[in-house]
């Protein structure tokens, strides 16, 4: 861990900080994070790729933290590139060709599982899996560089800690110890922090969540509830809030002109109890049948592919899920009708 070379040696150099397409509130602050303690001795330029999330806007519009959203954004001007909060070019939306394509160095600072293709050098990569926000890599290097991290970064790594930790679901001791420290060089309590990010649900979100459990089918696996569900749109917001009425496990999916798409949401319960990884033992597995790309996080992920039936899929997502347990004592499974 932390192999990558100190900050200050980009000193000079003209830096272009590129977030996942999606820019969440994680990825954004991060980048702010390196963008405030760059910004005096290099050009720094923020880009995210074709959208950002309403919380992300929301907070980078109070923080007036300077970023262009691009579909296509040539990158000859930069010497090198840090790919913030993602490592798979999956996940960098219409720029993944000029990515790929960069002549310069390319770094990256992420906490998601490692994608299959390696975009950068295991020297230019500072990803560890364990950290709970890409903010928290960034302090650390920062910390490491000897980098002044000021008012405005530490209100960011702060925001980035409690957004990627679901509110302190998946914390750790270490996250509070950052937060102790960013919440008192912000200057702001923690509801202000909060605040920066909080968006009101709108109409049609809160119409898709209430589909999705009228919709839900149940099952129980071994000890687990797991749930699937079908909505046009929100379909990981509706996830979430399937998990946080009872489900440990719930799969929220569509399809739409041949394409389909399936966000999964596990419980922290599932995922440090049972040891189940949605990434891993669903999603990656059902490129086979669907043919596509699943990735994310043991708890939070996705999948996108073709096909026309969400049920075939839906139920592919059980019997991926029932494999998994099969394996483990205590077996069951049942349909709650
Ligand atoms: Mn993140």
């Amino acid at each position: 861990m932390l192999l990558v070379k100190p900050l200050f040696s980009f000193k000079g150099k003209n830096i272009a900080l590129i977030t996942h397409s999606g820019c969440d509130v994680d990825a954004i602050c991060a980048a702010a994070a390196l963008f405030f303690s760059l910004q005096k001795k290099n050009k720094v330029k923020i880009l995210v790729p074709n959208h950002i999330s309403l919380p992300a806007k929301a907070l980078a519009k109070k923080l007036n933290i300077p970023y262009t959203v691009t579909k296509s954004n040539s990158l000859n001007e930069f010497n090198c590139i840090f790919l913030v909060d993602f490592n798979d070019l999956k996940m960098a939306g219409s720029l993944a060709d000029e990515i790929s394509a960069f002549n310069g160095e390319i770094f990256l600072i992420d906490h998601h599982r490692f994608a299959e293709k390696k975009i950068a050098s295991k020297k230019n990569s500072l990803v560890d899996q364990n950290a709970v926000a890409s903010c928290e890599l960034v302090f650390d290097w920062l910390k490491k560089s000897h980098c002044e991290i000021n008012e405005i970064a530490s209100t960011c790594i702060a925001a980035g800690l409690i957004t990627d930790s679901a509110f302190f679901v998946t914390a750790n001791s270490k996250t509070f110890a950052i937060l102790s420290e960013s919440l008192k060089k912000s200057n702001k309590t923690f509801s202000e922090i909060t605040s920066l990010f909080s968006v009101k649900q709108t109409f049609d979100e809160k119409i898709a969540k209430l589909k999705a459990a009228k919709r839900a089918k149940i099952f129980l696996i071994s000890d687990y509830i797991v749930v699937v569900s079908d909505v046009g749109a929100f379909e990981s917001d509706a996830a979430s809030a399937l998990v946080r009425i009872g489900a440990d496990v719930a799969f929220v999916g569509d399809t739409e002109d041949g394409k389909l798409r399936i966000s999964g949401r596990a419980s922290q319960n599932v995922v440090k109890k049972a040891g189940f990884d949605l990434a891993k033992h669903v999603f990656q597995n059902l490129s086979a049948t669907f043919s596509g790309s699943g990735g994310g996080h043991a708890g939070a992920a996705g999948f996108t592919g073709k096909g026309k039936d969400i049920n075939l899929a839906l139920t592919k997502c059980i019997s991926l899920s029932r494999n998994f347990f099969k394996k483990k004592k205590g077996y069951r499974f049942k349909e709650y009708t």
